[in-house]
């Protein structure tokens, strides 16, 4: 098999274990979802490409189906739910780098709910050998200030999926100006707010943002510490 046939089978593949996955979330079928995950885990996939894949693929349709009404917020909760959980048992798989990079919090701000892709990105960055402060989302800017100064962080990672919740990281960073002055962290931005746009408020423009689990690592190395 070529290359770029073995490269099409995986994504075929991929494309129809996301597909049975989905009919298990929603079936609130946990442990054949889970099964399904943890089989691909163990024949090879990554957990980037499975987080990704399946995990946020069968999320996003979810939330397509929840919009147009075909399924119930409970449905949508369960499914976030089944995701979480299967993301635990991942999680315990997941090989870390010896190297040490820095350290980094991971936030969503107050107001924003969203937290599974911030959890994702979390775990990628511990891969990497980043030491990880997840607070889950809906924090308090002032309690994010706090966090970033008690773990001296080099990074500050903010999940935004809504684009009403701008305003706060604006907020947040002018805070984090005046408490922290040069000392300042980095930050990297990445979400929804930012699927289909780089543009980001002008208060923002030193931010970087990242689209995708490879890009957040990929910015994430490249700042100086
Ligand atoms: C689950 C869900 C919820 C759950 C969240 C529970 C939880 N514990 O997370 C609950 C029920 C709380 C919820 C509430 C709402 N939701 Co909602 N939700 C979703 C859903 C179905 C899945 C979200 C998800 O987990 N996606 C999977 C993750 C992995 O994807 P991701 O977030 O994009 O993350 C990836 C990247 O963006 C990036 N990334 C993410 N964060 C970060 C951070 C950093 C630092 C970096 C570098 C990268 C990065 O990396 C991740 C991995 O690749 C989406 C559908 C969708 N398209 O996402 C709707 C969706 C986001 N929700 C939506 C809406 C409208 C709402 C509500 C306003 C509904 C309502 N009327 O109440 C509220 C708002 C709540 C609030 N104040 O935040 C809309 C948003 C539309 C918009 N653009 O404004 C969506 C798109 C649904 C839809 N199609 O209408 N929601």
């Amino acid at each position: 098999m070529s290359e770029h046939t073995s490269g099409s089978a995986k994504t075929q593949a991929m494309k129809s274990l996301q597909q049975e996955y989905l009919h298990d979330l929603l079936a609130a079928r946990r442990k054949d979802a889970a099964e399904k995950a943890m089989n691909a885990f163990r024949s090879g996939q990554s957990i980037p490409d499975i987080y990704t894949e399946v995990l946020q693929e069968s999320l996003y349709e979810v939330g397509r189906l929840w919009e147009t009404n075909q399924i119930t917020v409970a449905d949508e909760h369960m499914g976030t739910a089944i995701t979480q959980f299967i993301m635990s048992s991942l999680y315990e798989h997941l090989e870390v780098s010896d190297v040490r990079r820095g350290r980094v919090v991971v936030t969503g701000v107050q107001g924003e709910m969203h937290q599974v892709g911030a959890n994702m990105v979390s775990d990628m960055l511990e891969a990497d050998g980043w030491r990880v402060m997840f607070l889950g989302a809906d924090v308090p800017l002032e309690s994010i200030v706090q966090s970033v100064k008690k773990h001296q962080a080099d990074l500050l990672g903010i999940s935004v999926t809504l684009y009403v919740n701008l305003p706060r990281v604006v907020e947040l960073i002018a805070m984090l100006g005046r408490e922290l002055g040069p000392k300042t962290p980095r930050i990297l931005l990445g979400g929804g707010a930012f699927a289909m746009t780089d543009e980001v408020p002008a208060e923002l423009k030193g931010a970087m943002v990242a689209h995708n689990l490879h890009e957040a690592i990929a910015l994430a190395r490249k700042i100086k510490r």
